[in-house]
């Protein structure tokens, strides 16, 4: 057995089913061993950006790590945006970057590079194989390191002749340990602030977004008259009937400032300080007020469901029905508005849809209106790097198979990984692309004026995508996804019923005025 051998069958025998995939010379012995060895679905991705945001939302979907298959540094550096993203979606990936072969680094040859450097921007694991015999329990130790709770980036680097050399050695990754529990100190504390009658808000992340963990997280605040809000960019967050309506953190900085207004205690559940997106000219960096006291519940790595449970206990919570958002709207008509989309969406999206939201300025007031929507997933572009939302749509649909996915698709974000499309055909995903194409980059315009910078006409034009216009629909049929244009909120409705009757991938681009 050779080191790639090892390598497939560790993969196998601890459990991986997933392998994006963007190969090259140094991998072709893994590419082999994968078609000798059966048991990993492997699907190509024509950008590593691709790649590693289809392996993100596997994680955000399965809780299990899909492997995702590099090619050198620069393959590496080309899906390094989409691995920040799942770093801060706390994501579990496992990165399997071939490299030159170890006599071969020093006589550097075009593609030698500090592939290690680039790794410890992002992951939290990072080792490099050394010989054929190692490869299979680095593979499972770099496997272990992804799933530690709540997930982690990790990176094997396999050199060529780790991988065509003989003598490896099959090995199973040791299944991870359970989450840690918070200090019951924390616990009781958090207890004493929701019953000292001050301002309090309970501010929610990462895994205690799990249903029910949510749930009990609200009935806390509501019991204990305390404000709750979520993170700001949820990696995945279940929405709609008979889910709770918890309201994220705005990302406009006066209004992130707002949301905390008159908060004297906050308690942070599985998540950071809240924080200004960027620094503002003369604005504060944290948007809580000054003298609020903080405390930590349970860290990011903690067990925050169970933390909430025990705090409710504590506190005596009583059972609470979750608040009926009214009837299910009718698809919206009429010009396209913010509101009018999500209203259509609520309208016809399925029964347990997984939406993906890259849709930046647009989106910021797609949560109220999809509310009285049935139950889903919703999933969002955590790290700010954009370009991760068709990467998304891919890993959610490969993911959750039966499972349809509705990506809310920016323009400009779309097109760093539009690649993706190609995947989506090729592996006849259940996707729905509707593409928002305001033919800018808007969010930036409102940026300009918040750092207090001077709109000039070339500021202005690194800021329009109109000159030449985007063809949404071209571009997708080249890459063999159908594809629609919408002009107005009747068309998207007809359009996105007609998509979600159909398998397979679809895209809309709806035209905004
Ligand atoms: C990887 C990466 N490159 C650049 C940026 C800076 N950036 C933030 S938003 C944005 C434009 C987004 O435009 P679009 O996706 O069309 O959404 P809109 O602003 O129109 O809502 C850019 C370029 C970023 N956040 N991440």
């Amino acid at each position: 057995m050779n080191g790639a051998e090892s390598l497939v069958h560790s993969l196998i025998d601890s459990g991986v089913k997933t392998v994006f995939a963007n190969p090259g010379t140094s991998e072709m012995h893994f590419v082999a061993a994968l078609d000798r060895i059966p048991g990993l679905r492997c699907v190509l991705c024509l950008d590593e950006a691709v790649v590693t945001g289809a392996a993100d939302a596997y994680y955000r979907m399965t809780g299990e790590p899909a492997a995702t298959l590099l090619h050198c540094g620069p393959g590496f550096a080309n899906g390094i945006s989409n691995l920040h993203n799942a770093r801060r979606a706390r994501s579990g990936v496992l990165n399997i970057v071939g490299d030159q072969a170890n006599a071969h680094v020093p006589l550097d040859a075009p593609l030698t590079s500090d592939v290690a450097g680039l790794a410890h921007a992002v992951c939290a694991h990072v080792h490099r194989s050394a010989t054929a015999a190692d490869v299979g329990a680095d593979a499972a130790a770099a496997l272990a390191a992804a799933r530690r709770f709540p997930g982690f980036v990790s990176t094997l680097i396999l050199p060529a002749d780790t991988a065509w050399d003989e003598g490896g050695v099959v090995a199973t990754a040791e299944p991870p340990a359970p989450a840690a529990p918070a200090d019951p100190a924390a616990i009781a504390q958090a207890a004493a602030w929701l019953n000292n009658g001050k301002p309090t808000m309970l501010l929610v992340g990462g895994a205690a977004f799990a249903e029910p963990a949510l749930l009990t997280a609200w009935r806390i605040a509501q019991g204990a008259g305390a404000k709750i809000l979520c993170e700001r960019s949820p990696a995945r967050m279940p929405r709609g009937r008979g889910r709770v309506p918890v309201e994220r953190i705005p990302y406009p900085i006066d209004l992130g400032i707002a949301a905390f207004a008159g908060i004297e205690q906050l308690i942070l559940v599985n998540t950071g300080e809240p924080v200004g997106f960027f620094a503002y000219p003369g604005k504060p960096g944290r948007l809580y007020p000054e003298g609020c006291a903080v405390m930590v519940m349970s860290t990011p790595e903690q067990d925050g469901p169970a933390a909430l449970e025990a705090l409710a206990a504590k506190l005596g919570t009583p059972a609470a029905p979750v608040p009926d958002p009214g009837p299910r709207p009718a698809p919206a008509s009429g010009p396209v508005t913010p509101e009018g989309v999500a209203q259509t969406l609520a309208a016809v999206m399925p029964e347990n849809a997984i939406i993906i939201d890259e849709a930046i300025s647009f989106g910021r007031g797609f949560f109220p209106g999809t509310r009285a929507a049935p139950p889903h997933d919703w999933v969002m572009l955590t790290g700010g790097a954009i370009g991760e939302g068709i990467p998304l749509a891919v890993g959610a649909a490969i993911a959750a198979p039966g499972r349809r996915v509705i990506a809310l698709q920016a323009d400009g974000s779309a097109m760093y990984s539009a690649a993706g499309l190609w995947t989506q055909a090729r592996e006849r995903l259940d996707v729905t692309t509707i593409i928002l194409a305001n033919r800018k980059y808007a969010i930036l315009l409102g940026e300009l004026a918040g750092v207090g910078a001077n709109p000039g006409r070339t500021a202005l034009d690194m800021m329009d995508l109109s000159n030449p216009a985007l063809d949404w629909v071209q571009l997708a049929g080249g890459m063999g996804v159908p594809a629609s244009r919408a002009e107005n909120l009747d068309e998207l409705a007809v359009q996105l019923a007609a998509s979600l009757a159909q398998p397979g991938p679809h895209l809309i681009e709806l035209v905004i005025g």
